[in-house]
């Protein structure tokens, strides 16, 4: 604990290129999940602190610094923006380790670097984004622009915070708008360290503003706010519906990334040992905090018991320790609610009538945290409420199929749609099922692969847009055509 607080310093909002109080002086206290202790207090924004910030990211958008820099030098900028995060990676991982519970492996080896790639291969693009000549009309000479909105506020999730920052603030400042970022309460510390280090890069005042607090607060005044041009959202289905509505008034433009129940399809042709594998890190990496766990194991029922019975005896494997150790694969979920609800479900399940094979309970770490085992639920009915709703923690719902069309049919009856996964050595079958699947992502013997240059986002209830890749950048510019007479 001594040693946590050395490295940590209480939170500020960034505001203007500077680093200050809430503007009602209030604050609030962020909790390290793995150990149920106080990490540090942290600014919490109110809506004066948005109006400050939105203001701010205005001012440097309308004929400000950022508007009127060269795309060369922008990219130059957000490189260097990476580098940095490369430099930092311990202490960002760290601190995301502390703040979220999730294993330094993850937040080191692999958070902090796709934080870095998303600058890295944004910053590339802002001197390659180019409208279009369209002689349409001989009398005329026609072309369009294609230019940025203007300023993006963007509100993000606990479970991939640092991974957040760069998957919204790289397109939308790579494309030439001005940022309001609204880390999630629970936590905040990395979007503020990349804050900081935003301003280190040479991004000037202004344009990348973070302000942590409340999404009932802070996060629904940058909604609600006129100032803001466009809402890029990552979290619950529930909170983007609102977001949605409210946004309606002042016709916000938005994209939102929601929840998801995706299914992970293995076929009896399949590499089984890769598969268990597969099955295994698709819903046990993140702790199951991630919106496209492969949270629904649909198995043919051919090779059902054998697959399993691995899968239990992996997951058994697979033990809750101190998300501080590099050999730790399992942490702490994020919050003690969090952990309830996920607990919650293994009930659910069981009372439902699945097969509780593996794990289903909390198990502390030197007597304190949210950790919960990694847990399989066989002999789960597509129907039951495991199996359609969002639990996102280590809990998996094994489900039974007969053949393509069962398992076609069983992956796309779900009201969500982001993600799927394909175990099969018959590449024809890959190729069919992938097209027939209703997911934004379909990984073919594999699982949870991400680049910032391959977009992703969902399909039905998982939310519209995209982030990443070059389709994420229509998400963060407008199309002006201009008409000149030329007669
Ligand atoms: P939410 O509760 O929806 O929170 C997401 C963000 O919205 C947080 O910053 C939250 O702030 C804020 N917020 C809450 N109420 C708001 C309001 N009225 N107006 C504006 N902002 C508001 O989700 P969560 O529990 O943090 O994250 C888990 C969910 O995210 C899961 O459903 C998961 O599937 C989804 N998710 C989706 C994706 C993609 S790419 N589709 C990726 C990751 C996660 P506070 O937390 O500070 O209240």
């Amino acid at each position: 604990m001594t040693d946590m607080l050395a490295t940590t310093r209480p939170g500020k909002l960034i505001i203007n290129g500077e680093a200050v109080d809430a503007a009602t002086g209030r604050t609030f206290r962020t909790m390290n999940p793995a150990t149920e202790e106080a990490i540090c207090e942290v600014a919490e924004a109110g809506p004066e602190d948005v109006d400050r910030a939105v203001k701010a990211a205005r001012a440097a958008f309308d004929g400000g610094p950022w508007a009127r820099m060269r795309p060369a030098e922008r990219q130059r900028i957000l490189f260097r923006l990476g580098d940095l995060i490369l430099e930092h990676a311990d202490e960002l991982g760290r601190l995301e380790t502390l703040d979220n519970g999730k294993p330094i492996f993850e937040s080191r080896q692999i958070d902090a670097p796709m934080a870095a790639n998303c600058f890295h291969y944004f910053a590339g693009w802002a001197t390659k984004l180019a409208g279009e000549t369209l002689p349409v009309q001989p009398a005329f000479f026609t072309y369009t622009l294609r230019e940025p909105l203007g300023v993006v506020g963007a509100i993000i999730p606990w479970n991939f915070p640092m991974i957040m920052v760069g998957w919204k603030c790289a397109p939308a400042l790579a494309a030439g708008n001005c940022v309001v970022l609204k880390p999630a309460e629970l936590t905040p510390l990395t979007a503020i360290r990349i804050g900081e280090l935003a301003l280190e890069a040479g991004l000037p005042p202004g344009v990348l503003n973070v302000l942590p607090g409340k999404g009932s607060v802070a996060g629904e005044a940058m909604v609600r706010h006129p100032g803001v041009d466009k809402i890029t959202f990552t979290g619950s289905t529930e909170v983007g519906k609102h977001i949605m509505k409210t946004g309606a008034d002042t016709v916000k433009k938005v994209t939102l990334e929601l929840g998801g129940k995706s299914p992970n399809i293995v076929f009896a042709d399949a590499d089984l040992e890769a598969a268990v594998r597969g099955a295994t890190t698709g819903i046990f990496y993140g702790k199951g905090e991630v919106c496209a766990a492969g949270s629904r194991l649909l198995v043919e029922s051919s090779v059902h018991d054998e697959f399993v019975a691995k899968l239990a005896e992996r997951a058994k494997r697979l033990v809750p320790a101190d998300p501080l150790d590099p050999k730790t694969r399992l942490g702490a979920l994020v919050s003690a609610a969090q952990m309830e609800k996920v607990l919650g479900y293994v009930d659910t399940g069981v009372s439902e009538g699945a097969k509780l094979v593996a794990g289903g309970k909390r198990q502390p770490v030197g007597g304190k945290g949210y950790f919960v085992q990694a847990t399989v639920l066989d002999q789960v009915d597509n129907r039951m409420r495991v199996a359609q709703e969002e639990i996102f923690g280590p809990v998996l719902a094994v489900i039974r199929f007969e053949d393509v069309e069962d398992a076609v049919r069983k992956g796309n009856d779900s009201p969500y749609g982001l993600a799927a996964g394909v175990w099969t050595r018959d590449v024809n079958k890959a190729h069919a099922v992938a097209r027939r699947l209703q997911a934004g992502t379909v990984w073919v013997n594999a699982y949870n692969f991400y680049d910032a240059g391959m977009p992703f986002g969902g399909y039905k209830a998982s939310g519209f847009g995209r982030d990443l890749g070059p389709e994420s950048l229509r998400e963060y510019t407008q199309v002006k055509s201009v008409w000149i007479s030329i007669e």
